[in-house]
């Protein structure tokens, strides 16, 4: 990393196939900081296990995020692309920051709340404590912006509240990073039911469209997507659900919501969804072609990682040195 240089970090659990939502609301935007930005962009797997697993998919999901990754554009050479589980010291800095975490923080924490309503049977202090293992993630970097949904926004916050709490004690430890959203698909809602966030662990599969559905099924779910009797293409209060598909579709083809209003002029719905649906499955088409290319190649994903692996070790290990020093842990040289 070049003194001054700026770092961008983010990451995506492996915890079910990816949306069109982590695509746009994430993934998309972390390349546009690749030139200018030390990047480190992580499979947050220590995330993922707050909900319960099963194994061997959580392994094929691991590959398959970091091919997906690749496949939407990510350099290996020019970011730092790994998986969280192979970097201990996300779970080291993570034990220390709860030390400095209040409980009456976690508490207020809505994916908390919803998670915790969604899986009453198992209400684990992990799901609790996420958003201090999401903090370390982001300063064991000395991360200055961290591109995320919006969904994402209120970690980040407490992210920052736990960094600046902790440089009041030990001052210049942590740098305090800026949440950065897309201005346009940072929350992509679900097709079936358009006032709640698209997500991939949702049991509904048409309700969420995946980066890696193929054509068909695309236009398909987007035909099924819940609108309203209305028939007019037209971005307003109380129209979720062709406010999401006018969203879904500006992102895809850089148009501005009058122009796509335009468009549609005295046009139905069907037409609509029908183009919704192509301008996505032709966007994804070249991603899905990168991703089996990647997979078919285990061993260079093998090896990718362990790449990463090393180089995020090298830079979170100096942090996890600082803040140990810091602490008073005394350390062997
Ligand atoms: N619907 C969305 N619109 C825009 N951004 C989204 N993100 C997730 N869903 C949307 C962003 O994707 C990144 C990775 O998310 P995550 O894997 O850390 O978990 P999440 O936010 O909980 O996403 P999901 O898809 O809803 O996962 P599950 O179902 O496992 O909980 C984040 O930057 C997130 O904001």
């Amino acid at each position: 990393m070049l003194q001054d240089q700026k770092v961008s970090f983010s990451g995506v659990q492996p915890s079910g196939n990816l949306t069109i939502g982590n695509y746009l609301g994430a993934i998309r935007n972390f390349s546009t900081f690749s030139e200018q930005y030390k990047c480190f962009y992580c499979v947050v797997d220590s995330h993922a296990i707050t909900v319960r697993q099963v194994p061997a998919d959580l392994r094929r999901r691991t590959y398959e995020t970091l091919a997906l990754y690749m496949a939407c554009g990510l350099d290996p050479e020019k970011n730092t692309l790994y998986v969280q589980s192979q970097v201990s010291a996300h779970a080291e800095l993570a034990w220390m920051l709860n030390c400095f975490t209040m409980f009456g923080e976690l508490s207020r924490m809505t994916q908390f709340k919803d998670k915790s309503a969604k899986h009453a049977d198992n209400i684990n202090a992990g799901l609790f404590t996420y958003p201090v293992l999401m903090a370390a993630d982001i300063l064991l970097y000395q991360t200055d912006v961290v591109p995320v949904g919006i969904d994402q926004k209120q970690h980040v916050e407490l992210c920052r509240d736990i960094a600046t709490r902790f440089n009041a004690l030990y001052p210049d430890t942590f740098t305090i990073p800026e949440p950065i959203m897309a201005s346009s698909g940072k929350k992509i809602m679900s097709l079936a039911d358009p006032t709640k966030k698209m997500s991939k662990s949702d049991e509904n599969t048409n309700a969420v469209v995946y980066i890696l559905d193929d054509k068909d099924t695309i236009i398909r779910k987007f035909k099924r997507a819940v609108t309203d009797s209305d028939t007019v293409v037209r971005y307003a209060e109380g129209k979720d659900g062709i406010n999401n598909l006018m969203t879904i579709y500006s992102c895809y083809t850089g148009k501005e919501f009058d122009e796509i209003e335009r468009e549609f002029d005295g046009r139905g719905y069907g037409d609509f969804k029908l183009a919704v649906g192509e301008a996505c499955a032709d966007a994804l088409a070249p991603v899905q072609a990168r991703f089996r290319e990647l997979m078919a190649d285990k061993a260079y994903l093998e090896e990718m990682m362990k790449k990463g692996a090393a180089e995020a070790s090298y830079y979170a290990r100096k942090t996890l040195s600082k803040v140990q020093r810091k602490l008073g842990f005394v350390q062997l040289k």
